[in-house]
């Protein structure tokens, strides 16, 4: 699914977070000491390679919410933007914590004049964020942050199977009909 949006370009598919080659940057649901991982983590960090991890020690710890920015190193991308996404239930306002991570990763990627963006589903693995109330707290937030985007002109979701690909075309058609 594909929607043209004030001059950007949102695109819901699904795939494999480590293995988008036409985007510039793409997000990490990371853990606060910016190491690898399960799921989204350990694909990023296996695809990038263990440089990766040597950039990432001095910015660790992050907290919820937080978004830094490295190289990709062996990823075809030329930047990770890593987010620590909350612990639904433990890291609270888990809603507003969220919607930092998406607010602030699109904040930094302006900052570095990125263009082309792919996130995955932060929080909705291990973190334990149910999928349909994350990916609203997704899309309202990216929504909002739409008209203040310069040179972000593309930003993709990559969902885990076409169930999670279609949670979030469902709730994007809601928001934004
Ligand atoms: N590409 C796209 N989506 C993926 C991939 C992939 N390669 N692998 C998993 N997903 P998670 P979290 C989906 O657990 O909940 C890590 O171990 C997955 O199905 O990666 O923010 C870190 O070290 C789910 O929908 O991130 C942290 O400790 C979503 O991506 C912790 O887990 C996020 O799952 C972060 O937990």
């Amino acid at each position: 699914m594909e929607k043209e949006i004030s001059g950007v370009n949102l695109e819901i598919i699904s795939g494999d977070i480590a293995s988008q080659e036409e985007v510039q940057c793409v997000v990490n649901a990371a853990n606060a000491q910016l190491l690898s991982g399960g799921g989204v983590a350990g694909a990023i960090h296996r695809g990038a390679g263990p440089d990766l991890a040597r950039e990432c020690r001095p910015l660790a710890p992050i907290s919820p919410g937080q978004a830094v920015i490295t190289g990709g190193h062996n990823l075809p991308n030329e930047y990770v933007i890593h987010c620590l996404g909350p612990i639904y239930g433990v890291d609270n306002p888990s809603e507003e914590l969220l919607a930092d991570c998406y607010r602030n990763a699109l904040q930094l990627a302006e900052q570095k004049g990125i263009t082309s963006i792919a996130f995955p589903s932060i929080s909705t693995g291990v973190f334990g964020y149910p999928m349909a109330d994350a990916s609203e707290t997704a899309f309202r937030t990216i929504l909002e942050e739409i008209p203040n985007l310069r040179s972000v002109r593309k930003i993709r979701f990559v969902l885990f199977g076409s169930d999670a690909a279609e949670v979030h075309e469902h709730t994007l058609a809601s928001l934004h009909p």
